[in-house]
């Protein structure tokens, strides 16, 4: 594994298992960080974080209640004892732009790292990143699993990695996987076929989300003096999604319900609007080989899997000596379509791709309460340094949710915003949806009344005030993307 060579070189660097899998350990004070970021640490509020993050989930979860077959029993507990936030958005739907704008405090539109091509590690700088920030007040950091995009880490950042290669796919690392033709390639399914369980002999322990757990977990029982800070990435539901058979027979095919759509949705969308629902075809190519059930039916799976492995972390937290003073957040980095506005996949800024769990719980926070106000994952940081009482550092974008935490109820009027290369936004209130492209095109949605977002209300005259009351929050700076770099897809 290639560290970033620094002058602040690790103290130890550990080499195992073909390099797919590595721990360090690092000087603490390595990064030179801005004289506003030195203060001393609040000891009245010891409170640990364990940030959870799963990867391509939408609102197909118990609380959200965004599919009704959902089965996510250990979401449905942490939401019993949290908040949970009904309309989260994220920064950017997308894995790497998402990850590399919530962990940094920087948005897409501020930082040019709109794709995954887009190697964030080479344009926001150490010391900035929230793993890294906290660990100037007395934190130690810990990561497994897909935390930012692919194993993207800057290692130096954190004071252990544990990062396992999904085995499951292709190439030098997925010796047990063989390419899988279709329009997403191996990362969906196999083109016109059914998806497949994973294979059965194979115990769901070795499964790569299962390990980050059991690090995880390991971790808690292990964990000195400090404080910590853990993050942990489940790499499900993002494709493939042959989990093992026991996900599937949970979520049996016959019953399976479509998610609902209208005929012509499109018809009343800008030309770019119609240009992110390109995908080579994808929903009318499912629709012909009747397998539009069936690709519902792995989601679920593969969420019900994703669920599963949260559900060992938080009860293995729940017997810890950390249960009752570590907070507790967990998130999907961006959401996916099935069919919805004949897309599938992410890379757009309607609800199923931009729209994402986001369950905060723990000291200070509300029990069993939910908010629909429009939040959006830039909120992590700087709530999180609220929450722990150390200053949040300047170049934070986001704003703290922290007074929703204990008043899930409160008037939020400030909108979310999800960014899709260049100059196109989302601005997601619980009331509205307004979108604006780099062309200047809109679109509008009164998510009360048409929660599907079906109608485009942006040509209404009497819509005027609403939109411009929304884009006042438009950002105003549109960064140029940075370079783009084929080998960090
Ligand atoms: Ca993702
Ligand atoms: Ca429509």
């Amino acid at each position: 594994m290639k560290t970033h060579d620094r002058s602040s070189a690790p103290e130890r660097t550990h080499t195992l298992n073909n390099g797919f899998l590595f721990a360090f350990t690092t000087v603490a004070a390595t990064c030179a960080l801005p004289a506003h970021t030195q203060a001393a640490v609040a000891p009245e509020r010891p409170a640990n974080i364990l940030l959870i993050i799963a990867d391509d989930l939408n609102d197909w979860v118990g609380p959200m209640g965004g599919h009704p077959q959902a089965k996510t029993p250990a979401l449905d507990k942490l939401a019993a004892r949290g908040v949970t936030f009904m309309s989260a958005q994220c920064p950017a739907p997308l894995c790497n732009p998402s990850r590399s704008a919530f962990m940094s405090g920087l948005r897409p539109s501020t930082t040019g790292i709109y794709l995954n091509g887009h190697h964030w590690v080479k344009y926001i700088g150490p010391g900035l990143c929230i793993n890294d920030y906290v660990r100037k007040h007395g934190f130690k950091s810990y990561a497994a699993g897909k935390v930012y995009h692919y194993n993207k880490y800057r290692a130096e950042d954190w004071d252990e990695v544990f990062y396992v290669r999904d085995d499951t796919l292709p190439g030098p690392a997925g010796k047990n996987a063989k390419r899988r033709p279709g329009p997403f390639g191996y990362r969906m399914f196999t083109e016109g076929k059914p998806a497949e369980p994973f294979n059965e002999k194979r115990a769901e322990k070795t499964l790569v989300d299962a390990r980050s757990v059991d690090w995880c977990i390991k971790k808690l029982d292990t964990t000195g003096e400090n404080r910590f800070f853990m993050a942990c990435g489940i790499h499900r539901p993002h494709t493939p999604w042959d989990v093992p058979k026991k996900y599937f027979d949970l979520h049996p095919e016959d019953g399976i319900r479509l998610p609902e759509t209208l005929e012509n949705d499109l018809a009343d969308l800008p030309p770019p609007g119609i240009e992110f629902t390109k995908d080579g075809n994808t929903h009318k190519k499912i629709l012909a080989q009747g397998l539009w059930k069936d690709r519902v039916r792995a989601y679920l799976a593969a969420i019900s899997y994703m669920d599963a492995q949260v559900g060992r972390l938080l009860d293995a937290l729940a017997k810890s000596p950390h249960a009752s003073n570590t907070i507790v957040v967990f998130v999907g980095d961006n959401g996916w379509h099935l069919g919805q506005k004949e897309h599938w996949g992410k890379t757009t800024l309607w609800a199923p791709a931009a729209q994402v769990p986001m369950i905060w719980a723990g000291p200070g926070v509300a029990k069993g309460a939910k908010s629909d106000a429009g939040v959006d994952l830039m909120s992590i940081y700087p709530t999180l340094c609220e929450m722990v009482a150390i200053p949040t550092p300047k170049h934070v974008e986001g704003v703290s949710i922290k007074p929703l935490l204990s008043n899930p109820s409160m008037k939020w009027e400030r909108p979310a915003l999800t960014t899709m290369n260049k100059g196109n936004h989302a601005l997601a209130t619980a009331d509205w949806r307004y979108i604006r492209y780099a062309d200047g095109s809109e679109e509008l949605y009164n998510r009360k009344t048409d929660p599907l977002e079906w109608t485009n209300l942006a040509g209404k005259a009497e819509m005027k005030p609403v939109k411009n009351a929304l884009s006042a929050w438009l950002p105003k700076k549109n960064a140029e993307p940075v370079l783009y770099e084929a080998n960090m897809r």
